[in-house]
């Protein structure tokens, strides 16, 4: 049974956009799979260590038959493919790709949690859902806006080509 999925992409490395890019298309080529919405390009300042390159992160929508973990399988076999790089803990990385909410579905395990555990505290994750899916409900905790409305601060723009955070 086909779901609707949505994804979180983020890359500080290695011409970030073209990175998010990349991964997008990768993603509407996985096996019964379509990409069906997509935000634009945020530039965002990082969480974790401020002595990293700014992210560019994006949020799409995608209907899929894979089930979970071999969505999260596929996930880090696109990573792989675009040589992912990891640095350190909550450091710079050239792709990174986290499922957010997997239709309704809710489960806490060693490999995945879903939803994602960080949606509600993350701008880079909320301005782009937005964009995308107003109004759209994250389990239990309101609506995208109320989200964004109780974060204190957001450090996220949308991302052309010559402006600065
Ligand atoms: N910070 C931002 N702004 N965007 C990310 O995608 C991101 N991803 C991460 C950490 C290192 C926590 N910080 C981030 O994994």
């Amino acid at each position: 049974m086909a779901e609707l999925v949505y994804i979180g992409l983020g890359s500080n490395l290695e011409n970030p956009g073209k990175q998010i890019e990349t991964a997008l298309t990768s993603l509407d080529n996985l096996p019964d799979t379509r990409l069906l919405k997509r935000s634009r390009l945020y530039a965002s300042k990082p969480l974790g260590p401020q002595d990293q390159p700014d992210f560019m992160n994006a949020v799409c929508l995608l209907e899929t038959d894979l089930e979970p973990l071999a969505l999260l399988d596929a996930l880090q076999a696109i990573e792989l493919a675009q040589g992912r790089v990891k640095k350190r803990h909550w450091g710079e990385r050239s792709i990174d790709l986290d499922i957010l909410l997997y239709g309704q579905l809710q489960i806490s395990s060693e490999r995945l949690n879903l939803p994602h555990k960080e949606i509600a505290s993350r701008d880079f994750v909320l301005l782009p859902l937005a964009e995308i899916s107003p109004g759209l409900i994250v389990s239990g905790q309101g609506t995208v806006e109320d989200l964004i409305a109780q974060l204190e601060k957001t450090f996220v723009v949308p991302w052309q080509a010559n402006n600065q955070i």
